[in-house]
């Protein structure tokens, strides 16, 4: 179909994040009280789904609602002050109901569906939401072509991520992942543009969940050659502190893949595209052994319990880009 609109065109960010959902987001909103324009995240859509014939976005929602400050903190996805009674009609007709859509929550994924079925690409909405919701930073989607991760569930099939995420509650084993329709995926333009900018000064990983989250980002064709040959910095968060993930599925699937719960499994995952690791100052006892990896690494506090902690941490990032990339001078 015919794409109706461009997507407008912004000034080349300085900084680029590549970004999950709720871990992630948090980091995002530091960076974007640090950075405002200056930023771009790029964000993982291999969790979309469709859903009720409605086009769901579940990661790029998240960026939104959390740098709008409407993000349902205690949940950590969904809208604040939701209310439910899409999801209770549902029910009381005996419809789907395990994926909870709150009333405000349905909008975007309304307004999302009706500009794609127009044509439009998901680009371009995003930056429609993203002017809605007031946000400074520019989001992208990794791709505007669909990419859909499937779970790879020990001694069984793939299951949709979404089935294995919330309607089974990540119970089942995992032992492999699929992004299916990678191969035919291409970056969003503006993600292209930026990584091709002279201006894109550092490259943060959020400390999302590394197998579902960020690989997808990296599996899109020739994307991570792109990163990792990059002449500014790239570095990674971890999303382990102390052996535990905040939140997510991160160390039950490094349990059921047979990888060690710990930050340095994450940096060795990651050793192959970053130059740096942000390792948490509880686990400094494994910094000799990250550096071994051939990692610069920086210790913070990782933990984002409040606001002042996601601006500390943005903070660390860019600090630790700066020392980075003062030493390849
Ligand atoms: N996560 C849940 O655990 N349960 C839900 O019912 C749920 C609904 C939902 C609706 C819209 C949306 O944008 C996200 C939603 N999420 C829900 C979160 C989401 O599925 C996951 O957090 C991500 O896909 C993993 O990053």
């Amino acid at each position: 179909m015919e794409q109706l609109t461009q997507v407008k065109k912004q000034n080349p960010p300085q900084y680029l994040a590549l970004c999950g959902g709720v871990g992630g987001a948090k980091l995002a909103l530091g960076l974007s009280y640090l950075l405002g324009e200056k930023l771009m995240i790029a964000v993982n859509t291999a969790d979309d789904f469709a859903h009720l014939g409605l086009h769901i976005s579940p990661d790029i929602d998240t960026v939104l609602y959390t740098l709008s400050g409407k993000s349902n903190q205690a949940q950590g996805w969904g809208l604040e002050n939701e209310s439910w009674n899409f999801l209770s009609a549902m029910k009381e007709l005996g419809q789907e109901s395990w994926f909870q859509l709150g009333d405000r929550d349905l909008a975007t994924h309304v307004t999302r569906t009706q500009l794609l079925k127009n044509g439009q690409t998901l680009s371009y909405v995003t930056q429609f939401l993203s002017e809605q919701f007031s946000i400074k930073p520019s989001v992208v989607p990794m791709s505007d072509h669909p990419v859909r991760t499937l779970i790879g569930i020990k001694n069984g099939n793939y299951i949709p991520f979404q089935h294995y995420f919330v309607k089974e509650q990540c119970k089942p084993q995992v032992d492999r992942f699929k992004f299916d329709g990678i191969e035919s995926a291409t970056p969003c333009p503006a993600l292209i543009e930026a990584l091709n900018s002279p201006c894109l000064k550092g490259i943060i990983i959020c400390p999302s969940n590394p197998f579902v989250s960020v690989d997808p980002i990296l599996s899109i064709p020739g994307l991570k050659e792109i990163i990792r040959n990059h002449p500014s910095p790239v570095i990674a968060v971890t999303p382990i502190i102390g052996g535990q993930a905040i939140k997510g599925p991160t160390t039950k699937m490094m349990t059921e893949l047979g990888i060690p719960q710990t930050a340095c499994s994450i940096a060795r995952h990651y050793r192959d595209v970053a130059d740096g690791f942000i390792l948490d100052k509880k686990d400094s006892a494994l910094k000799p052994d990250i550096e071994q990896l051939g990692l610069e690494v920086e210790l913070a506090q990782s933990l984002m319990q409040t606001l002042a902690d996601r601006i500390d941490l943005a903070k660390s990032c860019l600090d630790f880009i700066t020392r980075i990339d003062g030493k390849a001078e």
